[in-house]
């Protein structure tokens, strides 16, 4: 356990496939280079990291909870459930956290069923379109919420 402020990255359903899964789309990188990446980034910003990654929407929603009590923030990329999930959008609102929404690709660039999001009405803010490099735009924008809320 360390003293630093933790930000839950929290991983939804098939991004443990990243690396083999449409690279064209969603990069080459695998979950653990972007975990990794996160580590390292969250060093620099004096922040600690919980990575993780469910494909069951009710995991997700657990997780969601239990970071309430302990964590500073949730960065989310909530991948499918993005355009479907009333009980995520439920969890992230009452975690009563800084949440920041966030995307390998452009989901507005891509089928019509991507643009919808039940996430970003109870975000701060999202990013999307980076790639892996999303993340770490992630963690310096909750850096600066944190700072700007202590
Ligand atoms: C990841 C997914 O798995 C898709 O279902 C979303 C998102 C987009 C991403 O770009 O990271 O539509």
């Amino acid at each position: 356990m360390s003293d630093l402020p933790e930000v839950l990255i929290l991983n939804g359903p098939n991004l443990n496939m990243l690396g083999v899964r449409e690279p064209a789309i969603y990069g080459h990188e695998t979950l653990a280079d972007i975990e990794s990446m996160c580590h390292d980034r969250a060093a620099d910003l004096g922040l600690s990291v919980d990575f993780r990654q469910s494909n069951f929407e009710g995991e997700l929603v657990s997780m969601i909870q239990q970071a309430r009590d302990r964590a500073a923030g949730i960065i989310i990329n909530p991948a499918g459930y993005t355009h479907t999930s009333v009980a995520i959008h439920d969890a992230l609102k009452l975690s009563d956290l800084p949440v920041i929404e966030l995307h390998l690709s452009n989901p507005h660039q891509r089928e019509s069923f991507r643009h919808i999001s039940y996430v970003t009405a109870v975000a701060k803010g999202s990013i999307a379109g980076f790639g892996s490099h999303g993340y770490v735009l992630g963690l310096d924008a909750m850096g600066r919420l944190l700072e700007r809320d202590s």
